[in-house]
Parts: C-alpha cells; structure tokens; sequence
C-alpha cells in the first residue's frame, strides 16, 4: 500500500515537474514580470509551509515572513495553483474595484461544491448583480430599525435566559445566529424543525474545514450528504412559500423579496442563495461574539467601560423593555470594540479572486488565469498602518480611522460590488449582545483558551466559560 502510494505520488510529481516545465518556458518573458516570491515544490508548491505556518497563535505567519522577505504583493503556490498574493491595502482596493471587469471570483471546488453553484459568493455577472442588490436593499439600516432589532433584542434574551454555569460560548453564539438567521430570512422562530436542520448544518460547515484534500475526507463526504439533505428541506419550503406567495400570502422577509419582485430566480437558485447566507450569517457572526467577548475578558478597562455605557442605557429602560434604535445609536464605545474586534479577528481574512486578462499592478504583472489572493487582514494586522497593530486596543478607534494612515485600509467586510451584504446587521447583533450579556451576567473562562487563525479563525475549545448571574441585573 505505502509502496503503491509513493509509486503514484513520484509519476504525479514528474508529470507536474514536466507539465510546470512546459508552461514556464512558454512563458518566458511575462515571468521575468511576476511579483517576487517561489512557486516551491511542483504540484504542491507551498501550501505544507502555509498549512504549517498557521498552526501558531501568530496570526499571518505566512503572510508576514513573505512580505518582510518580497514585499507587501508575492508570488506562491497554494492548494494546487500558483497565487499573487497581496497584502497591500492598495492592491486590494484595485482588486475589489475591478470585480467583473479584470478580476472575477474564484474558490476552490470543493468549497463550491458545499455552497451550491448559484450561491452569492461564486456567482458572477448579472444574476450576481440582482441577488446582491437584493440582499443590499434588504439589508438596509431602516429595516433593521424597524423590524430586525426587536426579533434580534428578544431571541437574544431568550436565548440568555437559559445561560447559566458553565457555557460553550461559541455554541451558545452559534445557536443564537442560527435562530436570527432563520428568523430573517424565512420568518422561522425556533423549533424542532430549526432545530435539525441546524444539527445537518453543522456537519456542511466541518465540511468547508476539510480543504485542501476533500476527496480523501470522510467528513467532507458527510458534509456533502448533508448539504443535500439541508438542500431538499429548504427546496420544501421554497415551493410552498411560492405556492403561499401566488395564492396571495406575501410574507415580508427575505425569502418572501425573493420569490415576489421581477427577478423570477429558479428555487435552485435561492436555495443555493439561502444556504450561502446562512454560512455567512451563522458562522462569521457568532465568532466575532464569542472572540468580542474573550478579548474584552483579557483587557479588563476596556471592559468596566463598555459595561458602564450599557448599564446607562439599561437605567434608562423598564426591566423588560426591548432596545431601541436610539439605544443602538448611544453605544459609542461599543462600536469601537465591534471595529477592533473585526480588525484583529476578520474572519473572511481576505478574498480570492482570478485575473481575467494580464493585470499590471506595481510594476509587475499577475498572468491571466492566475489566482489572486486579497489579504484583509495581512492590512489590519500591519504596524505601518495600525499602531501595535497585534493589540486589542479599541480606544484606537476613538482617533475616527483607527489607523495611523490616511486613506481607507479597514476592510473587515471586503468592499466594491461584492461588499458583505450583512454588514450593518452582524454589527447590530454583536452589539444587542453585548449589551444583553453584561448586564445580565458576570463571568470568568473556565479554562485557558487559545485562538487559532487556520483554518479559520477560532478558539480552540471553543471558548468554555463560568457565568454568574448579576445581583442587580435588571431585565428577567
Ligand atoms: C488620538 O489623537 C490625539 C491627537 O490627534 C492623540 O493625542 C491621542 O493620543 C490619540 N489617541 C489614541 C488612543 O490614539
Ligand atoms: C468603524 O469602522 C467603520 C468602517 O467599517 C467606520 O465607518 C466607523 O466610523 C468606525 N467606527 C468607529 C467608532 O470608529
Ligand atoms: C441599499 C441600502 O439601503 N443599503 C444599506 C445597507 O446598510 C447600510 C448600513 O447602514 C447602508 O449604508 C446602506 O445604504
């Protein structure tokens, strides 16, 4: 077996050295033209030193010894393709600006495969255009006042009033976003059939964690079955809220702004787009809570001051009264928190995207059919932009920019045509819940915890800590 297997994989590598070989030659002079960096083994390229890179608490390991070593755009090989990366705050704008026009989006296929070919993040052209303006209209600040925050303000202590002991963070934040994420888009308040449906998502979402060798991944397969499974229970709902729909019952969320208005999208398609949104809505926002509430744990002032502005705006209020607009609007030091804690901890930490022609960018040249990795937070994690650039210190942010630049170089939700549809809102929750959480509890961790950036952005025990109720909490 081991014999067979070093077999193939040494035929793999001289048909690769061979086919590299040819293609470099042929490009002769444009590879003289590329960003500096190696393209490391054939067929491989550096993706074990990537791998290997991001098994340290150092959240760029990779990024910041190519930068310090070629400059802030390299070249690399990752996951089987060879990759420009930037993490130049210029080269991203240009990046992001050019959506559709020199640079389209392109993610790996096993990621695809568990999105769903219409999902927003791999679509393209106009039915892109139309989901996202869509999804952009819906998201909009007067329908989050109006409508968003009280479902959000009430499943939130709904979902508090059962905390107590000792509790997974992130799962109690995961259970929570899934629960507003079904509320919003399909008007669902939770139950059994939210319920299951979330157990199969949780194994679609192991499944994005598999990459690069989800061919060889028992859990990437299960992701896959359960995909389907998510996918035919949605399918369901999609064809009766359309039937519901024509026999006139319009019901006013996101699915119901789907299925009415113009577009006439297919029920593949929205299914796609639904289950995309749920990753984006359920995974994102819940580690910005549980990693929101860690970092505050590990910089005790900046926490007394976020629970002395909430318990202002919780004097002013009745014992079960729900937050208002105008409270959302007087958290000041919050918002700092929100934006610090997205700089260090970008979950989406930077985008793919494919040059549809020869890009000249800096003086170099990225080849047409090239990948192109966006790097985030490679900007937000960078000293020349961000003083002590790798602290959690959300005082920055009362300097208006936070950064010690001028210029736009905070992207926490990417930006151009593809701007995070969900932006205001996973603000608007972050900010419910910690308004929410300290003051009703007091807490400590219940064991050292430590973040890890690859492959996502998390905590490795998925942050446990020790609740006590607060004597003087007011609301029940
Ligand atoms: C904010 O800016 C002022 C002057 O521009 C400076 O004195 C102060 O130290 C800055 N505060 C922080 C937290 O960076
Ligand atoms: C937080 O960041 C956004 C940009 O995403 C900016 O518009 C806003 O002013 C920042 N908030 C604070 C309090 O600095
Ligand atoms: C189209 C639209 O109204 N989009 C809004 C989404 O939310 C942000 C945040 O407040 C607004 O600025 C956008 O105008």
């Amino acid at each position: 077996m081991d014999f067979l297997a070093s077999v193939l994989l040494s035929l793999a590598l001289s048909a690769a050295l061979a086919l590299l070989f040819v293609r470099f030659t042929r490009r002769g002079g444009l590879q003289r033209l590329l960003p500096p960096g190696s393209l490391g083994l054939p067929l491989i390229g550096e993706t074990l030193q990537l791998i290997a890179a991001y098994k340290t608490e150092n959240p760029e390991p990779f990024i910041d010894e190519r930068v310090r070593r070629h400059g802030p755009v390299f070249t690399t090989h990752v996951f089987g393709e060879p990759t420009v990366f930037s993490a130049d705050p210029e080269t991203n704008r240009f990046i992001l600006q050019n959506e559709g026009k020199l640079f389209e989006v392109s993610y790996p296929g096993s990621i695809s495969n568990l999105l769903g070919r219409h999902s927003l993040l791999l679509m393209k052209g106009g039915l892109h255009k139309r989901m996202h303006s869509l999804t952009m209209s819906f998201n909009s600040t007067t329908i989050i006042r109006d409508h968003l925050l009280v479902d959000i303000d009430r499943l939130i202590r709904l979902n508090l009033r059962s905390w107590s002991g000792r509790v997974l963070l992130m799962e109690a934040a995961k259970k929570i976003t899934f629960e507003l994420t079904m509320k919003q888009l399909m008007s669902f308040d939770p139950g059994e059939w939210t319920e299951s449906l979330r157990k199969e998502y949780l194994l679609v979402i192991e499944g994005f964690f598999t990459v690069p060798l989800p061919l060889f991944s028992a859990t990437y397969r299960r992701a896959i079955r359960a995909r389907t499974k998510v996918a035919e229970a949605l399918g369901k709902m999609v064809r009766r809220r359309r039937r519901e729909q024509e026999e006139g019952t319009v019901m006013n969320d996101m699915l119901g702004a789907l299925l009415a208005g113009d577009d006439r999208f297919m029920d593949e398609e929205i299914v796609d787009f639904l289950v995309a949104l749920l990753v984006a809505g359920y995974e994102t926002t819940s580690t910005i809570m549980t990693l929101a509430v860690k970092f505050l744990t590990e910089t005790p002032l900046a926490l007394a001051q976020l629970k002395e502005e909430h318990e202002t705006i919780g004097a002013r209020k009745g014992p079960s009264e729900g937050l208002e607009w105008t409270d959302y609007k007087s958290m000041p030091f919050t918002q700092c928190v929100v934006n610090e804690t997205l700089r260090i901890a970008n979950i989406i930490s930077g985008v793919f995207r494919r040059a549809m022609t020869d890009i000249p960018i800096k003086g170099y040249v990225i080849p047409k059919g090239w990948k192109v990795f966006a790097s985030f937070r490679a900007v937000h994690l960078d000293p020349d932009h961000f003083k002590d650039a790798r602290t959690f210190n959300p005082w920055r942010w009362q300097n208006n920019s936070g950064s010690t630049t001028s210029g736009n170089v905070y992207t926490p939700f990417g930006g151009g045509p593809r701007l995070c549809p969900g932006y205001e809102l996973g603000r608007v929750i972050l900010s419910v819940f910690l308004h929410r959480l300290v003051t009703r509890f007091s807490w400590v961790p219940a064991e050292e915890d430590k973040l890890v950036f690859f492959p996502t952005t998390r905590t490795q025990k998925r942050y446990p800590i020790i609740l006590k109720q607060r004597e003087d909490s007011a609301w029940q």
